[in-house]
């Protein structure tokens, strides 16, 4: 059947990469009815048990509807209403890139959906019968249930639990058969631009294959036919191909190349780059050239959006990390924006993408339905985030209690299926307790939270940044006799120390700007003078609302104060510091 495309349906794609160019698309995006149930509300909305409530409310989707004023603090059910119109019947995909915490999902009042899975972006397919109008409902519960050991959002994280449709929402009309979900571009080899495609079917998880494709990269006319063969690894039917022109992805010239596949049914066009990976003994190579790693840690967070960041804004939180110097971002901690990830992509940034979770106990990690959600989790980062070429490492359970030996099963497990899913990237996970840690030997690269001269100091601490430098020698020199971690590489992955906005003090007293400024400069001129440490994040880019005060920690104003820019991304004395540190190196090393 010869294609209609319509290059204009492209421009209605408000999703990131894929684009679905065959495809009629829906965009949700939008303003939408709303109310909030508070309350002894049940935690699970029955069918149809909207009928006749009252949706005396708006919301704007993308959106938390706790950011703002009105609902700020309040938790219970935010229940999202849109009508939309369909031209046709038929088979449809429900895409929604991402929300908080968990949500039932109705269609015309029959539950369709429901997520459990705070940021991961997910599809769900459904059927509608007729053409016409329909109504979709998402029923949005920010409440923690933390009487549930397999919540992955619980209440003593120190990031804030907004509630909302925190990315973009659209339906796309399938066809009814060999509808394609992704196509996986694997770099097989990068001096010959030779890769591997991993088409995944929508609809038809036994499908063995095999399946006959047209191929184009970058546009190029029509494409040829290739013949497709079912590869039970990796669960899809799969092709190597050179890619013809083909430009290597790299921070400095981050080349992009798109693939465009079609079946008899449908069309799919991704975007990815050709780029290499690894580890080798203490080093991380891009491209064969080892990395140095500096950056920040980065929530996905604003006072007026919560998580759900408007696209300018994430624009201009790299403009800032470019103009400061940095070319690595870990996205703590929790699956990315793949908005934001496209745009990584584009600016040539380096990224640590990991599951959510922070600081968990045995109690979560032995629990067999935590355990299952953060598998699940992890594979649906994957799927989603493969073709990132800026996505160099997948991560996991940040600060989980790995000096426990009960920590260690579900460690497994997750390293387990990150490789299977993902042979090219290298695992690790950011460790707290680097000094009786139980499971760094099923890592590729070790990654350390340390805050020497920020907690833990005593009164006879006179300064306390005078604790930065033996910290990190000592840690230095437990990773470099330890057999599980001396022939890997390391990566500084939190270090810091909060400055209040506004603060200053002749002493440098902790909390003021000064403080803060003196101990990242200590910090990032030690990662800069020691060739052993490969990588820096530090904590944190910005400040961002947590908790008055978390369980163990107090936070300064409900907020974690340790940015290098504020909340309203207004620069603080440190963020200067940390510029001028980076400008200088990479001064220096341009003219060596
Ligand atoms: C931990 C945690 C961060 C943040 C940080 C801090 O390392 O991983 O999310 O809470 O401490 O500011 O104390």
């Amino acid at each position: 059947m010869r294609w209609r495309e319509n290059s204009q349906r492209k421009e209605k794609n408000k999703m990131s990469y894929p684009l679905y160019p065959a495809r009629d698309i829906v965009p949700l995006d939008g303003i939408w009815d709303f109310t909030l149930l508070e309350g002894e509300t049940a935690s699970r909305m029955q069918e149809n048990a909207f009928r006749g409530l009252e949706f005396s409310d708006l919301q704007s989707v993308p959106g938390c509807f706790d950011a703002g004023p009105r609902y700020a603090g309040r938790r219970g059910i935010g229940v999202y209403r849109k009508r939309f119109h369909l031209r046709q019947g038929g088979r449809y995909l429900l895409k929604c890139g991402g929300l908080g915490l968990t949500a039932q999902i109705f269609i015309d009042g029959r539950e369709i959906e429901s997520s459990e899975f705070p940021y991961s972006a997910f599809t769900r397919i459904f059927h509608l019968a007729e053409a016409g109008t329909h109504e979709i409902v998402f029923a949005v519960d920010n409440r923690f249930h933390s009487e549930d050991n397999g919540a992955l959002f619980r209440p003593n994280y120190d990031f804030y639990a907004y509630g909302g449709i925190y990315r973009n929402v659209e339906l796309q009309k399938l066809p009814e058969r060999y509808a394609i979900d992704r196509c996986h571009v694997l770099t097989r080899d990068w001096r010959t631009g030779k890769v591997v495609l991993n088409v995944f079917l929508a609809d038809q998880e036994d499908f063995q294959g095999p399946l006959t494709v047209s191929i184009a990269f970058d546009d190029e006319g029509e494409g040829v036919t290739e013949t497709l063969f079912f590869h039970a690894g990796r669960g899809a039917v799969s092709g190597e191909l050179s890619v013809p022109d083909f430009k290597v992805w790299s921070p400095e010239r981050p080349a992009l190349h798109t693939v465009r596949i079609r079946t008899e049914t449908d069309c799919i066009i991704e975007r990815f780059g050709i780029r290499e990976i690894k580890t080798e003994g203490t080093r991380l190579l891009l491209n064969g050239e080892p990395l140095k790693l500096l950056g920040y840690n980065r929530h996905e967070s604003h006072p007026e959006f919560g998580p759900a960041l408007p696209q300018a804004l994430m624009i201009e939180d790299l403009q800032i990390l470019r103009d400061m110097h940095c070319n690595f971002i870990r996205g703590c901690h929790y699956p990315q924006n793949q908005d934001f990830l496209d745009l990584c992509d584009q600016y040539g940034f380096l990224v640590w993408e990991e599951g959510l979770a922070w600081g968990n106990p045995p109690e979560n990690l032995t629990d067999s339905s935590f355990q299952e959600k953060q598998i699940r989790q992890t594979r649906k980062m994957i799927h989603n985030s493969f073709n990132h070429p800026s996505v160099i490492l997948f991560g996991f359970l940040n600060e989980m209690h790995s000096f426990d030996p009960q920590a260690r099963e579900l460690t497994e497990k997750l390293v387990r299926e990150i490789r299977r899913l993902d042979p090219t990237r290298p695992v690790t996970f950011a460790t707290a307790f680097i000094d009786d840690d139980k499971v760094l030997d099923l890592l590729d690269v070790i990654s350390t939270n340390l805050y020497p001269g920020w907690y833990g100091c005593g009164y006879e601490d006179a300064s306390p940044a005078d604790k930065i430098e033996p910290r990190l020698n000592e840690v230095a020199a437990r990773i470099d006799s330890g057999e599980d971690t001396r022939n890997k590489p390391w990566i500084i992955s939190e270090i810091g120390a909060a400055g209040l906005f506004g603060c200053h003090d002749r002493l440098k007293g902790q909390w003021s700007e000064e403080y803060q400024a003196d101990y990242l400069r200590r910090v990032c001129r030690y990662v800069l003078d020691h060739s052993r440490v490969c990588g820096l994040a530090l904590w944190q880019f910005t400040d961002c609302r947590t908790y008055s005060c978390s369980p163990h920690l107090n936070r300064a104003r409900g907020f974690n104060n340790k940015g290098s820019l504020d909340e309203y991304r207004r620069p603080k004395m440190a963020f200067d510091a940390v510029r001028e540190v980076f400008s200088s190196w990479k001064e220096q090393k341009e003219e060596d």
